[in-house]
């Protein structure tokens, strides 16, 4: 099989993509792999600090929730993954602790069991994750990270890109443990921009016509190993909402009793709303009538008009049921994230080839909440949806299963051991994703029971006249 990190990627490689965490500075399209890398590196290990400098040390050392792991201990885990990867793997050098393999190793210790660990403490964790940076700069100096190199973590820099996602996804779930967290703020942002005065003429929902497409790549240089390879997928003609769905609209479920009806839940759904004593989405209180809902450490009125946010699998597939509608499947949303139908190509964006900018997509922790749905009319897909990328991962109908020709790379921990009935896949990324680790390949996968992810969703349903139909959808 071929390798398509190794084959050349001249006139078909894509353009570098951003490497700003916040999103507000996109790299130029002609930038070097190594200075892509660099910068990719840099903005992760500013947000690294950022999530952790700003709480104390009880903070960083306790456990907020048993579904999450102590502060420091995702801090030393990003030095081990780099150290073990980037610098012994691909640098070939001796490392510096390679004994704190199995202390920071996730698959052998459960979160909830990670506090018991012998733990390097905060000082320690921080001059660890900077003395493995010095390696990592004098590798990324000395090794050759053009796209013809053979060895295949190096081409293109693919280990550097590699270790600045994970960063950047562990800078995630600290962001969720930042939001459990009990106790006064210690996070700001500026909030996003208001809705669009367009947003009351958007249609409901947009049609994206049947047909094939290209889903996976073979090309982006830093996709990790499940987005691989591009394959062609047949995707009969179906409804998609333009927007995900609001609070409003998740209300109104609830109003209606959503929460109290067998017909709207899976058995196993079902069961899980009565064993965990689900009534509303995680963080919402009662207030009267309405509802209040805690964030990082502020509570606040659930704004009607945001992407709802912190919704388990159950709660989203119960809740299109209840409006006649279904959750889509991982094809069809990269279909509608993807797919240029005048050009009947993929692209690497909902808007292009163009990397995440701040008119595109909610990203990168510039904000620390989604923007209102029907957000970003610039980051729009050729069908006319909205926000497909950014503002709140979106859970899928399908289960989490490798693509036809599927190969582990670089460790089989990052997908290959996931694969199968028990994860669902969700899309698109939230406010809290780093650009770098955002395409329309990306791929997530959690448990259908959790919701202390940046989890919303949106519906879709069957075009009765599929494969016959045309146009945009906007009727
Ligand atoms: C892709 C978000 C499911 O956090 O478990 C981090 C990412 N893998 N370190 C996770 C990951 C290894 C992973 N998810
Ligand atoms: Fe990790």
């Amino acid at each position: 099989m071929t390798n398509p990190r190794t084959t050349s990627t001249s006139s078909t490689s894509p353009a570098a993509a951003t490497p700003a965490a916040a999103g507000t500075s996109a790299a130029p399209a002609t930038q070097a792999p190594s200075a892509r890398a660099l910068a990719a590196l840099e903005a992760a290990r500013r947000r690294t600090e950022l999530l952790t400098d700003s709480v104390d040390e009880h903070d960083l050392t306790a456990q907020h929730s048993p579904l999450m792991s102590p502060l420091v201990w995702d801090l030393a885990h990003i030095g081990n993954q780099e150290e073990m990867w980037l610098v012994r793997e691909a640098g070939g050098r001796p490392g510096l602790r390679p004994d704190l393999d199995h202390v920071y190793d996730a698959f052998r210790t459960p979160r909830a069991d990670r506090p018991a660990l012998p733990l390097l403490g905060p000082a320690e964790a921080r001059a660890y994750i900077a003395a493995v940076r010095e390696q990592t700069a004098e590798v990324l100096d000395t090794v050759d990270t053009g796209f013809e190199q053979p060895e295949r973590l190096l081409a293109g820099a693919f280990v550097f890109g590699m270790l600045a996602q994970h960063e950047q996804q562990h800078d995630e779930t600290m962001l969720a443990t930042h939001q459990l967290r009990v106790g006064p703020p210690v996070l700001d942002a500026p909030e996003p921009p208001p809705a669009p005065a367009d947003v009351a003429l958007l249609p409901p929902e947009v049609l994206i016509p049947g047909g094939p497409f290209t889903m996976g790549t073979s090309t982006e240089p830093w996709a990790l190993d499940n987005e691989l390879p591009a394959h062609s997928v047949e995707v009969p003609g179906f409804w998609l909402d333009t927007v995900p769905v609001t609070n409003g609209a998740y209300a109104e479920f609830i109003a209606a009793g959503g929460y109290d009806d067998p017909a709207w839940w899976t058995p196993d759904g079902w069961r899980h709303v009565h064993e965990a004593g689900l009534v509303a989405p995680l963080f919402w209180e009662r207030d009267g009538e309405g509802w209040n809902r805690r964030r990082f450490g502020r509570t606040e009125p659930v704004p009607a008009d945001e992407p709802v946010l912190h919704v388990c699998w159950y709660e989203a597939d119960a809740y299109a049921r209840w409006a006649g509608r279904r959750l889509p499947t991982e094809a069809e949303w990269e279909k509608a994230a993807r797919h240029d139908p005048a050009a009947g190509r993929s692209r690497r964006y909902p808007w292009g080839d163009e990397d995440p900018g701040p008119e595109h997509a909610n990203l990168g922790q510039r904000h620390l909440r989604p923007a209102p749905a029907g957000s970003y009319p610039a980051g729009a897909a050729p069908s006319g949806a909205r926000q497909l990328i950014g503002d709140v991962w979106e859970w899928t109908a399908s289960d989490f299963s490798p693509y036809p020709g599927f190969a582990a790379f670089p460790y089989k921990e990052y997908s290959d051991v996931f694969f199968g009935p028990d994860y669902k896949v969700l899309r698109g990324g939230a406010f809290g994703v780093s650009p770098v680790a955002a395409r329309g390949t990306f791929r997530n996968w959690d448990y259908p029971i959790r919701r202390q992810i940046f989890s919303g969703f949106r519906t879709a349903r069957d075009d009765a006249g599929a494969g016959a139909a045309s146009g945009d959808g906007r009727g």
